[in-house]
């Protein structure tokens, strides 16, 4: 089955793409000649899952799905959340989004935090949502090189290090988004024998 991902961030289509693997034919935004960005004005990550899948199929009428993911800090009451690409400024500057996390978070005791992916899948017009979630701990300074984003404050519960400091594989087997994923097949499995 092809499928188009509904993603300008380079990152998720390199680890979904990893996940999905041979059976689904992942179609970029480019492909299907979407190059602007697809304004996310929703108030939750479901709206904004729910708004990049439309807005592909609206224009495409292909199957499609779209990711939307945000890091809620308990402590920050669940900042930085459905805003968690301009935290701290209006681009997708992932240096300064850190600097913030880690500002926002001195003195405080507890550093508890999820990341939350939101996934909207459309096939033959129908919608379907699913959610993966990774509970962990925000360290008080970046170690690691991998991945992007939040991934080099993020200690995932039950390890010593951080995303940053994971391969791809690790990250994926237990992330947000590799949980999602996995429903994500599953759902595609289930509807590709209806
Ligand atoms: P698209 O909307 O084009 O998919 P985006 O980067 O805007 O890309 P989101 O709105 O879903 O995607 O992501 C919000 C931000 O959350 C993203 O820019 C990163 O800073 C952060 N983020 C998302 N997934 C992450 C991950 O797996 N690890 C670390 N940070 C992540």
């Amino acid at each position: 089955m092809k499928i188009v991902f509904a993603t300008n961030n380079a990152h998720k289509l390199s680890e979904v793409s990893a996940l999905l693997g041979d059976r689904f034919e992942l179609v970029t935004l480019r492909e299907v000649g979407i190059t602007e960005d697809i304004p996310e004005t929703g108030a939750t990550l479901d709206e904004n899952a729910s708004i990049k899948a439309r807005y592909v199929y609206e224009r495409t009428g292909l199957n499609c799905f779209a990711d939307d993911t945000g890091l809620e800090v308990e402590a920050l009451d669940g900042a930085p959340g459905v805003h968690s690409a301009r935290y701290a400024t209006d681009g997708h500057d992932f240096a300064a989004n850190n600097r913030k996390l880690l500002r926002e978070l001195e003195g405080k005791v507890n550093r508890k935090a999820r990341f939350r992916t939101v996934i909207s899948l459309i096939v033959d017009g129908i919608e379907r949502q699913v959610e993966g979630i990774v509970e962990g701990e925000i360290t008080t300074s970046e170690s690691g090189a991998e991945g992007f984003g939040y991934d080099p404050l993020f200690m995932p519960e039950g390890y010593d290090r951080t995303f940053a400091e994971m391969s791809a594989e690790e990250k994926n087997a237990i992330s947000h988004r590799g949980r999602a994923v996995a429903k994500l097949v599953e759902m595609l499995h289930d509807i590709e024998l209806e």
